[in-house]
């Protein structure tokens, strides 16, 4: 006379961003609303396939989720012995497992703070069970919190019963992490700092162009761009950038004038994607990117995330310039060294690069989808 579990499961892919305008710092740590506006192109080769299971006992219990009877179960492909028999009997809490190994603590607590968000929303209150999936072709370093908390919204929502349209999913995906909120779509993404939850969420360069237009056509600008990403180490960071920005915030003398600079990057930014200027676009890039280390370098304790490796990199991208070749560089949180370029350069520049930098791996990716549901 138990009642039968009912599974509701989904399964949802994202793609990881490179912001072109950072976004350096939050004015509410809460619900992460940013002090600035940031731009991001969305990448393909980087993401996270995440799978979420909801354990309900067939209850949804204030009824306001629609709950898709067909969502029984389909088991990822096996995940390294790990998906056995060892925690399905634990079902009062959260099962976070990521590339194979299962995860308790920080990583758990903030995944189930973004599922307790989609049982708020759903109505839904049973525990859920997360497998995820990096889809990283080469060792981490570049595994992204946008594209894990990306598919994780739209993962959990789905399972939930949800449909989120793209702002609200957005919105949703931004409460895991900041810049999880551009990944939601392809190609250049735009995520408004607005100044509370429902003001704060990202959505397509290509709808801010057409609202610039009045209902001229929109071509998806940001598929004439690709990123040559240069792994320059694949360990994990030393200092989150979650510690990181706030440290700066808080300490940097530059802060101000940090934040001041991304509002007028954001606007030239625009204008020249609209103008198809690569080459605005890609010196508004480099520059905003130097700008935020420089706030980072000059915060107490400073945060260099830069290593030998990174400043040739840095002056390898100078150098294809001097020749006449369109390449910028930018940089997150991590010594890796991100390279903007036209897609129709990108693979001169990937050469130019590994001529230059023999040790190093240097990969093309070109602009990516936005996160989706994959089929049952
Ligand atoms: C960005 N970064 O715009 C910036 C540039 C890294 C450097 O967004 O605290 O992991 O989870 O909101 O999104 C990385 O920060 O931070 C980031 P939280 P998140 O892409």
């Amino acid at each position: 006379e138990m009642p039968q579990p009912v599974a509701l499961q989904a399964t949802a892919q994202a793609n990881a961003n490179i912001a072109l305008v950072k976004y350096w710092g939050k004015a509410d740590d809460e619900l992460i609303i940013p002090n600035a506006s940031s731009l991001s192109l969305t990448i393909d080769g980087l993401g996270t396939t995440t799978q979420v299971t909801f354990h309900a006992d067939g209850a949804v219990q204030d009824g306001s989720a629609r709950v898709d009877a067909e969502s029984t179960s389909r088991p990822m492909p096996q995940e390294q012995g790990l998906c056995g028999d060892g925690h399905e009997s634990s079902q009062d809490s959260d099962t976070l497992i990521i590339d194979g190994r299962q995860h308790s603590g920080k990583a758990l607590h903030r995944v189930s703070d973004l599922l307790d968000r989609i049982r708020e929303l759903s109505g839904l209150h049973a525990p859920a069970t997360v497998i995820s999936r990096n889809t990283v072709p080469y060792a981490a370093g570049l595994a992204s919190s946008a594209s894990a908390f990306a598919a994780l919204a739209a993962a959990g929502s789905r399972a939930a019963g949800l449909n989120l349209d793209p702002k609200d999913l957005s919105r949703l995906a931004r409460r895991g992490s900041g810049s999880a909120s551009r990944s939601i779509y392809s190609g250049l993404a735009v995520w408004h700092a607005g100044h509370d939850d429902v003001s704060s969420y990202a959505e397509p360069v290509s709808t801010i162009m057409e609202d610039a237009a009045e209902g001229a056509v929109a071509e998806d600008f940001g598929m004439n761009l690709a990123m040559v990403v240069i792994l320059i180490s694949n360990r994990k960071k030393s200092l989150s950038s979650r510690v990181a920005m706030r440290r700066s915030v808080q300490t940097s003398p530059l802060y101000q004038a940090w934040i001041e600079s991304c509002g007028r990057d954001l606007h030239q930014a625009l204008a020249a994607i609209g103008h198809a200027d690569v080459e605005a676009l890609g010196a508004i890039a480099e520059s905003n990117s130097y700008g935020m280390h420089a706030t980072m370098m000059t915060a107490q304790p400073p945060v260099v995330y830069w290593q030998p490796a990174t400043v040739e990199a840095l002056h390898a991208v100078e150098e294809l310039r001097a020749e006449g070749i369109g390449a910028w560089s930018t940089m997150d949180a991590g010594p890796n060294v991100k390279v903007l370029t036209a897609s129709k350069d990108a693979v001169r520049v990937c050469e130019s690069l590994r001529e230059r930098l023999p040790e190093l791996d240097i990969r093309v990716h070109e602009a990516g989808k936005g996160v989706r549901i994959l089929d049952r």
